[in-house]
């Protein structure tokens, strides 16, 4: 595996989605985690689908975040696909009903098949979420977690209203 192999892949389906799943890479940039980002498409591209929750592990992902708005079926079909851990991420799109939509879609998953759903356009706890898991078994990761949960403290500790 190379030093480059992303350890998660963020994708969507959409290009029209990355205004949301960005946010999950800018935290991955901030905690110094390999990422990929790509658009998958369940409906528009189902072959790439397969071929991508297929390969993911043995290219050396270790975690998948995926968005989808509307009738969001890209997270769950990759998890049924793949066994690597899945965040959803449900996306408030345009052709979506108020987010509704995609939050069920994404949320009532059937037993045996887990899809780790954040809240609405909540990339940026699927990024955090992701770096969680992977810190379980990396201890450098953990710290940086760690870290990031004392700034938070730090930060609101320090506001004065
Ligand atoms: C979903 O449809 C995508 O994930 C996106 O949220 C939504 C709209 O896609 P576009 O029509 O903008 O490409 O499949």
């Amino acid at each position: 595996m190379s030093e480059n192999t992303p350890l998660v892949s963020i994708i969507m389906g959409s290009d029209s989605d990355w205004s949301v799943m960005s946010e999950a890479a800018t935290i991955l940039e901030t905690l110094g985690i390999s990422y990929e980002k790509k658009v998958v498409s369940a409906h528009r591209t189902p072959k790439l689908m397969f071929e991508f929750a297929e390969n993911a592990y043995s290219r050396g992902v270790r975690v998948i975040i995926a968005g989808a708005g509307g009738a969001a079926h890209l997270p769950g079909m990759v998890a049924s696909l793949s066994s690597l851990p899945v965040i959803g991420v449900p996306v408030r799109s345009s052709n979506s009903i108020d987010g509704w939509d995609s939050i069920l879609s994404i949320l009532q998953m059937p037993g045996g098949v887990p899809v780790a759903t954040v809240a609405l356009n909540g990339a940026k706890n699927a990024g955090i979420l992701a770096a969680q898991v992977l810190g379980t078994s990396d201890v450098t990761i953990y710290d940086k977690i760690v870290k990031y949960k004392e700034e938070l403290e730090a930060a609101v500790l320090s506001k004065k209203l």
